[in-house]
């Protein structure tokens, strides 16, 4: 045994059943790079207690030389308790941490949890190779680029920029033996729950959102032949029907799409697929990509507010999304619209734009606009500097230290992560998400309703039985509780 890779999981109130069980793909293919040097090692993503986690590794026949811990926000006090137990387990293993949490907060990270060796702040995939030849070979580790770590005199040094892969070869961690189940845990959405693998074409997105972690990382792809090859390989063993595109942006790169829905649609897959996009694309992409199979997309407006979309430069406008979501309504694209609120400065009027808006797009062009978050700070982003500039994260402030916030209860968000709470109060929130409900509710007539109903039951030859029943009901129960809501509040 040389290493241990473990996907921290989230605290119990967090689990989301909307998103299933999806592969983390991050250590997976950080594990695969291992491998293919010779190492062998184990992973430890299923959704277990740290009991559950200790129970597996007691009786590992050797010390593992290097134990890796990836983490989101989220579940980063899970990650620390985890990492505790590991240096208290190993004392001799070099701990590293990485992935989108640990990676944004290195400094924070390494200066606050000691039983931290090393922090790789951007991909993993060259780096943890060489982390693994310092644990074991004693590798000079001032080579290492990328990494920020505390040397034996206690000193911390971040060394070198991030380092990115600067092209995607291959996808060889999906040569895997995942099994079936694993995919059944999946689903690819709540209107679609047909058992669903997640995949990814590429890295990246240059796109510059203050909000986001992943913003400002140059948009990388994988060979269109070899994602296909998996995706038939997959559909071929498992009978898996539904993928989930998990790129944070499928459509940064036309070309790439327009080769990967052709080499989809020669070889006649019977899939259906999801993905997530922006709006400003040119959108006879999304008729070809209706043809390669694609069912639902998810687009990003976040906020209706002029003022607002310039303050967190996402740069789409109100045209865009509104022209993307009649397109897809006009294509039979589901498409759900990402809203948030809370951003710096953000008034009562700019979060009413954004409802109206929202309410447009579920009226007239049956866009899913029923549901709006509340603005996360997550560490490495804009958004970040400007919490602490508005004071609204205190001077010290730290990642790694308890944080648990009750009034996040009210803007239905989790206790453990800082919210950017200025001037929307629980009670402009609560009204809003009522409005947004209502609104959304208003698009679902009667007359909508039935032929919703009809439209997707009967008519849908791309569905079995189940699913259709399942699609049906989904539809019934949401009227049915958006009418009781409107009783109760009236
Ligand atoms: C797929 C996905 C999901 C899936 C599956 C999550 C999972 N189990 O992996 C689902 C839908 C369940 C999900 C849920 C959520 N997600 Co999500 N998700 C993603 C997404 C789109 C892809 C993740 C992925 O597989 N990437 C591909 C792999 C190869 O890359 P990677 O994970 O970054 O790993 C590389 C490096 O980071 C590094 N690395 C990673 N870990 C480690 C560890 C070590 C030791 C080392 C050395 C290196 C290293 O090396 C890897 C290889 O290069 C990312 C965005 C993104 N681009 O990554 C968001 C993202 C991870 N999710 C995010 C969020 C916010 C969430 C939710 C909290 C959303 C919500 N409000 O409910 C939940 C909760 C997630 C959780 N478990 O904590 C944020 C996390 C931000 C943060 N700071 O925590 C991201 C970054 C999106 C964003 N734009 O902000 N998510
Ligand atoms: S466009 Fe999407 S993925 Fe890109 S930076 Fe903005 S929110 Fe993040």
């Amino acid at each position: 045994m040389d290493y241990i890779l473990v996907q921290a999981p989230l605290e119990e109130s967090q689990k989301s059943e909307e998103h299933g069980e999806f592969i983390p793909y991050g250590i997976v293919v950080l594990s695969k790079c291992l491998t293919n040097h010779g190492y062998k090692g184990k992973l430890l993503f299923e959704d277990k207690t740290i009991e559950d986690f200790f129970a597996e590794i007691t009786d590992l026949p050797n010390y593992p030389a290097l134990i890796g811990i990836s983490a989101s926000t989220w579940s980063r006090f899970k990650a620390i308790d985890l990492i505790k137990r590991f240096r208290q387990a190993f004392p001799k293993s070099t701990i590293v941490v990485g992935g989108f949490h640990f990676g944004h907060c290195a400094d924070d990270t390494i200066k606050n949890i000691p039983e931290v060796d090393i922090v790789v702040r951007g991909e993993g995939d060259e780096v943890i190779v060489k982390l693994m030849e310092f644990a074991y070979k004693n590798r000079d580790i001032e080579t290492i680029n990328g990494i920020t770590y505390r040397d034996f005199a206690g000193t911390v040094t971040s060394q070198g920029d991030r380092v990115y892969l600067k092209n995607l070869t291959s996808l060889d961690f999906l040569d895997q033996e995942f099994t079936k189940e694993d995919f059944e845990k999946n689903i690819l959405h709540p209107d679609m729950p047909i058992p669903a693998m997640n995949i990814f074409t590429g890295r990246g997105c240059p796109h510059g959102c203050i909000f986001c972690s992943v913003s400002r990382i140059n948009n990388r792809k994988y060979p269109v032949e070899l994602i296909v090859d998996k995706i038939e390989e997959y559909h071929n063993r498992y009978g898996i029907k539904g993928f989930k595109f998990q790129d944070d942006s499928l459509t940064l790169n036309k070309k790439h799409v327009v080769s990967l829905c052709d080499e989809i649609i020669r070889r006649k897959l019977d899939i259906f697929w999801w993905c997530d996009s922006r709006a400003d694309i040119q959108y006879d992409l999304l008729g070809k990509m209706y043809q390669a199979g694609c069912r639902y997309v998810s687009v990003g407006l976040e906020t209706a507010s002029p003022k607002m979309q310039k303050v967190i430069g996402k740069k789409v406008s109100n045209e865009a999304v509104r022209d993307f979501t009649k397109k897809c309504k006009e294509l039979g694209i589901g498409c759900f619209v990402f809203l948030l609120t809370g951003f710096p400065d953000e008034t009562y009027e700019d979060l009413q734009m954004t409802v109206d808006f929202a309410g447009e797009l579920s009226k007239k062009y049956k866009a899913i606009t029923g549901s709006m978050g509340y603005t996360t700070i997550l560490p490495g982003t804009r958004l970040e500097i400007i919490a602490r500039e508005h004071g609204i994260l205190s001077k010290d402030f730290s990642w790694s230290t308890p944080y648990y916030n009750k009034k996040n209860i009210e803007y239905g968000a989790a206790t453990n992560v800082p919210l950017n709470i200025e001037n929307i109060t629980p009670e402009m929130y609560k009204k809003a998400l009522k409005d947004m409900v209502i609104n959304y509710g208003s698009g679902l007539s009667t007359g909508k309703f039935i032929k919703e109903v009809f439209e997707n039951t009967f008519l849908r030859y791309d569905r079995t039985w189940e699913e259709k029943f399942h699609m049906g009901m989904t539809i019934i129960n949401q009227k049915l509780s958006i009418n009781i809501w409107r009783r109760k509040s009236e």
